[in-house]
């Protein structure tokens, strides 16, 4: 039996630079998919490709809401051929409702222990429209090893510069902030992994830089100090959303790669100065993720955060507008509120407004949206600060003995040179 696994096109941020991380969501999924299977993948983002296939069966692998209109585009395309179509993934979950008319099966939940099942099913012919496991989270411990192995790794590098490998150590977020639909898909359960699977995994990774896709690595002090111990023999460089603000953690969390962390500025607060200052002390970048257009928002406060990102020299910041994605508490309000303007899934982009602002009209919150871009990059170019990130990346490496120029010929990436050494 063989799989036609396919990522679909999505939208890049039009004002930042366009680099391609290997997907996550595809390669967890296959790693549930029984060894008899032969998958074939496709990342829709990167490569050329056609929809003659001799697979019997496609599987759409979803992430976001902008992925959704080429994901049916091709769901239709092949069910007119013919060929069988299944979809999952967190956007097929958020726009289940939708997406179930337009494929033959679709999977809601996350798959360990349930594949089989499914292609079992399918082999007898019987595969069930709808696979609902939502609110029914698998073991932890069933997550294993993502298959990376079916990954065309030439194409997730930028101008010869390997791209991070992608690798979560717990699955749910305890928290439930406005704009975020993890609450939705996992039901505000913190789930870590054991801490020896994913030691053993990213151990196994030959790239030396990882982004570890943890939706928070701020919700559970003891298993942090385990986990961040566990991980400094392994001289990783890695990325992550925000890691708690302890000293403790943080401090361990330093001396096991930390390279930069994904940090929410939503104000100019002592609470955001002060979070910047401890990651800059302990030697860790920062990436800022701004999100324009909340409703105590107008022209000024915007103008006035740009000048204190400025002030803060912040490695490098992304900008982008409020979204009202499905299942957040924000779309319920926005929904109440009647100040939603369309659902043209192509435009939830994070760089368009969709929504009636409170305090700005559509026209202006857009004109912000270029303002901070301009400004903030007004002396060096997005690219330059991202190469100032890299610098950062090699130092440590440099320091710690592990830096390797990536060698295209071997595909590998950094780590597998340095093993052999
Ligand atoms: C990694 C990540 C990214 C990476 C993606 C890298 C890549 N190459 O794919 C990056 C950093 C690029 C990214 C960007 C964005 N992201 Co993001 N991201 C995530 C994150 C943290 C993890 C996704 C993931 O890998 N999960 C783990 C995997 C294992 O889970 P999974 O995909 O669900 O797969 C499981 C099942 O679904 C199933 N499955 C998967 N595929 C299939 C297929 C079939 C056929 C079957 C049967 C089963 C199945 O099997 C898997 C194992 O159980 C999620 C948050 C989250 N909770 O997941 C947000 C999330 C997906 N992102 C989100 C958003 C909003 C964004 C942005 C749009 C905005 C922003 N600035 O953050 C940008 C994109 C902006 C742009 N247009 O350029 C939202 C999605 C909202 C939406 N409705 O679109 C999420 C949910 C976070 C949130 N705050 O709500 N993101
Ligand atoms: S934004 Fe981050 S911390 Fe907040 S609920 Fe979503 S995943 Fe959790």
């Amino acid at each position: 039996m063989k799989i036609r696994l396919i990522y679909p096109y999505w939208q890049k941020l039009a004002r930042q630079t366009e680099f391609h991380l290997p997907p996550y969501g595809p390669v967890s999924f296959a790693a549930t998919v029984p060894d008899d299977v032969e998958i074939e993948f496709i990342d829709d983002n990167l490569e050329t490709w056609d929809y003659e296939t001799d697979a019997d069966i496609v599987a759409l692998s979803i992430m976001l809401t902008c992925q959704i209109p080429k994901a049916m585009e091709i769901a239709a395309e092949y069910r007119k051929r013919g060929v069988p179509v299944m979809c999952g993934g967190i956007a097929a979950m958020l726009h289940a409702d939708e997406v179930a008319p337009q494929v033959d099966s679709i999977f809601l939940g996350e798959a360990e222990g349930r594949t089989e099942k499914v292609l079992e099913d399918f082999r007898k012919g019987k595969m069930k429209r709808v696979y609902d496991y939502m609110g029914q989270l698998p073991d932890i411990n069933l997550v294993g090893h993502a298959r990376r192995d079916i990954l065309n790794r030439d194409n997730y590098n930028y101008r010869g510069v390997q791209m991070l490998d992608l690798i979560s150590a717990s699955r749910g977020c305890k928290f439930n902030c406005f704009p975020c639909c993890t609450s939705y898909l996992g039901g505000r359960q913190f789930r870590p992994r054991p801490i020896d699977t994913v030691i053993s995994e990213l151990d196994a990774i030959q790239n030396n830089r990882v982004f570890m896709v943890d939706n928070s690595l701020s919700q559970d002090k003891e298993w942090l100090i385990d986990l961040f111990t566990e991980m400094i023999p392994l001289k990783k460089k890695w990325v992550s959303h925000p890691v708690m603000y302890d000293e403790k953690v943080m401090d361990l969390a330093a001396q096991a790669g930390c390279w930069y962390v994904y940090q929410a500025i939503f104000d100019t607060s002592d609470v955001i100065r002060d979070r910047i200052k401890m990651l800059k002390d302990h030697g860790i970048g920062i990436e800022g993720t701004i999100l324009l257009g909340t409703d105590d928002h107008d022209e000024d406060y915007i103008k006035r955060l740009v000048d204190f990102l400025l002030e803060m020299e912040l490695d490098i910041a992304e900008f982008t507008i409020m979204t009202p994605f499905p299942h957040t508490p924000l779309r319920a309000k926005l929904e109440k509120e009647k100040r939603i303007l369309h659902n043209d899934w192509s435009k939830y982009t994070t760089d368009q407004v969709v929504y009636q602002p409170k305090e700005m009209s559509v026209e202006s919150l857009q004109n912000m949206y270029d303002y901070c871009w301009d400004t903030f990059y007004a002396e060096n170019g997005h690219q330059v600060h991202m190469g100032e990130l890299f610098k950062q990346v090699i130092r440590k490496e440099m320091d710690d003995g592990t830096y390797r120029r990536y060698d295209p010929k071997r595909k590998t990436g950094f780590s597998a040179a340095q093993k052999a050494s």
